[in-house]
């Protein structure tokens, strides 16, 4: 039975990814590792949580010793916007946390998760229907770390065969755990703001079209990747995967069909509208549906019916 260790439990994916991985391998063969001090709240469900810092690499190696992990899936990380604001921060985290990962897997032989975002493509990567293999220049700290992550995760398979593998997330659009800083939060923000107030002004312009998935099919695409046949694997670091291609006006258009006098407005970050700009439309996933048969489930309005439901639920019950 696999014994697995995420890191980054606390964050938007990680209290998701940790208990669907429980639902498939057992509480206690999933174990969530994060520096938050609510862990409780924030991962469902029972499990071992241990308090620790993914820049902390004797305590990580520690950790993965003591309950001989054999995968590690690390969504230790600084998002884009915040990133911005603290970039020394966001290379700790993001780089010398993964390194850290990469050597503890080389010595302990364990498989690597590392998450990429469509934050590893920059201005000069063509836009539309953006290729596997492609130009990546990104021009944030986040988009750096994401590029050096991926050029890191493959070198050490090359080098020393470490069974490392990664996607490039889009927007990750979910009702359990905010997204703490990122240029896409407004895509979550504002199914909150439909609840509460039948409005939202949106930090990205109309016709900003970015690539955005469900959680539940982000998940999907965690785990689905790493339990693939390996010697089915062209590529590993990192496949592009993707749902839709929206913009704010998408959203609300599609939150209109629930609530038909949903008002958007905008207001435009600055960061953020750079950040996104920067980014591509819309990406090709073919090469994730060819070697290892990914494929989304929720497409806009799936999402829109079901996120309004449960952010409802959550307002009712007044925890939002
Ligand atoms: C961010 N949610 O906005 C993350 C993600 C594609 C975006 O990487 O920074």
């Amino acid at each position: 039975m696999k014994k697995i260790l995420v890191l980054g439990a606390c964050g938007q994916i990680g209290s998701e990814l940790v208990v669907e991985l429980r639902k498939r391998y057992g509480n206690n063969n999933v174990i969530a590792s994060d520096l938050c001090e609510d862990a409780d709240e924030k991962i469902a469900g029972e499990g071992p949580f241990y308090k620790a810092d993914v820049t902390d690499v004797q305590r990580i190696a520690e950790i993965v010793r003591e309950n001989k992990i054999d995968t590690i899936y690390n969504l230790a990380a600084i998002l884009s916007a915040v990133a911005e604001q603290k970039p020394h921060a966001a290379w700790n985290v993001g780089i010398n946390g993964l390194y850290n990962v990469l050597e503890i897997a080389r010595e302990q032989n364990c498989s690597v998760f590392f998450p990429s975002s469509i934050g590893a493509f920059g201005p000069t990567t063509p836009p539309d229907s953006t290729p596997q293999d492609t130009i990546q220049r990104p021009q944030t700290m986040y988009g750096v770390t994401k590029v050096t992550g991926e050029l890191l995760s493959d070198y050490y398979h090359k080098r020393f065969g470490v069974d490392t593998r990664g996607v490039r997330f889009p927007g990750i659009i979910s009702n359990v755990t905010l997204p703490g800083g990122g240029t896409t939060d407004y895509a979550v923000e504002i199914y909150y703001e439909a609840v509460k107030s039948n409005a939202y002004t949106s930090p990205l312009k109309k016709g900003t079209f970015l690539d955005m998935m469900y959680m539940p099919d982000a998940i999907k695409a965690a785990i689905e990747l790493m339990e693939a046949d390996s010697s089915k694997l062209k590529h590993r670091n990192c496949f592009n995967v993707t749902a839709m291609s929206i913009d704010p006006e998408a959203i609300a258009s599609s939150i209109r069909k629930f609530s038909p006098d949903f008002e958007l407005n905008y207001d435009p970050e600055e960061v953020k509208q750079e950040i996104a700009d920067s980014w591509p439309n819309s990406l090709d996933d073919s090469a994730a549906r060819e070697e290892w048969g990914w494929k989304p489930d929720f497409k806009l309005d799936d999402m829109t019916e079901d996120m309004l439901k449960a952010v409802k639920k959550k307002y009712e019950k007044n925890l939002i």
